[in-house]
């Protein structure tokens, strides 16, 4: 196993569940120390242990609303200082909410959606980057999806702030160019995750029919991919890894079993 995570300082949002939590327990068999938010702080509170047993150096778990740059910059400002000093940001925190035509949709899916994928990946973005531009050293990696390669139907919104997530990882690493920062969009498919039953809202069935009768990506494959990136060799920026099952080509072309 590499050791060039070892002791390195990696800020995981949303990292309670999911894609999240599942790269905060690769980071720790890395050796890395852990800074671990999302709004359930004790679900990050329950996972300390384990992350420590598997070798984090150390977990720090902090409550934070992406949603709210008054809250980022709060957590950010009340740091201990030496965890400012960030290697790795994983920009993960993100959801979606419904799936329906958005002329149609409650306008507060929007806002949740736009906030949280895109205005909170901004603000989380704006409070570490300038640390790691005077250390000249770190790397960005932000969760995008194919989801923001092309649109499907009734996903204008969510689709969207996937598109925007992109655009906004292409636009950083040309604003960066010239430092020794790397910037990476991990674009997965289907991931069977907590994903589909915070979209539906609790519905467990519905949720669950999404990955009926095909084999999903689970969050370990993307977690490995994560950590794979920022193990590299500090001249390699992988720009932009895409990933789907097998039986999923692209948002609507998926075979299930019958
Ligand atoms: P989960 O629902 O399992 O996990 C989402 C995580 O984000 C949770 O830890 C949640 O924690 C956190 N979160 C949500 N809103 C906020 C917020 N406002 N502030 C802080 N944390 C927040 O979903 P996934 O693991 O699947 O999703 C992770 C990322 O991967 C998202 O950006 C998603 O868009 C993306 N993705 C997912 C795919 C999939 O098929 N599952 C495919 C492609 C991309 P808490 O509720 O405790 O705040
Ligand atoms: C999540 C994957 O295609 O269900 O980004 O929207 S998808």
């Amino acid at each position: 196993m590499s050791t060039a995570m070892k002791d390195k300082i990696v800020f995981i949002t949303g990292a309670s569940a999911g894609i999240g939590a599942a790269t905060a327990m690769e980071f720790a068999r890395h050796g890395a120390r852990l800074l671990l938010c999302a709004r359930r702080l004790e679900r990050l509170q329950s996972m300390e242990a384990e992350l420590r047993e598997a070798g984090a150096a150390d977990v720090l778990p902090v409550a934070l609303d992406v949603r709210y740059p008054g809250a980022v910059e709060r957590v950010w400002r009340d740091l201990p200082e030496p965890w400012r000093a960030v290697d790795v940001l994983v920009n993960n925190a993100g959801l979606s909410r419904g799936l329906s035509k958005f002329y149609l949709d409650d306008p507060e899916n929007w806002e949740e959606m736009i906030d949280t994928n895109v205005k909170g990946l901004l603000y989380v973005t704006r409070a570490v980057v300038p640390g790691m531009v005077e250390r000249d050293r770190g790397h960005i990696i932000n969760l995008g999806s194919i989801a923001g390669h092309m649109a499907y139907a009734n996903g204008s919104v969510y689709c969207a702030t996937k598109a925007a997530e992109r655009f906004i990882t292409d636009g950083l690493r040309i604003d960066l160019n010239g430092s020794a920062i790397r910037v990476t969009t991990v674009d997965p498919g289907m991931v069977q995750t907590e994903f589909s039953k915070v979209r539906f809202r609790g519905d467990e069935e519905r949720a669950a029919k999404t990955y009926q009768n095909v084999e999903p990506l689970q969050p370990e494959d993307i977690a490995d991919v994560i950590v794979w990136a920022a193990t590299r060799p500090r001249h390699v920026d992988i720009q932009s890894v895409v990933l789907t099952p097998t039986a999923q080509a692209n948002p609507f072309v998926l075979t299930r079993r019958s």
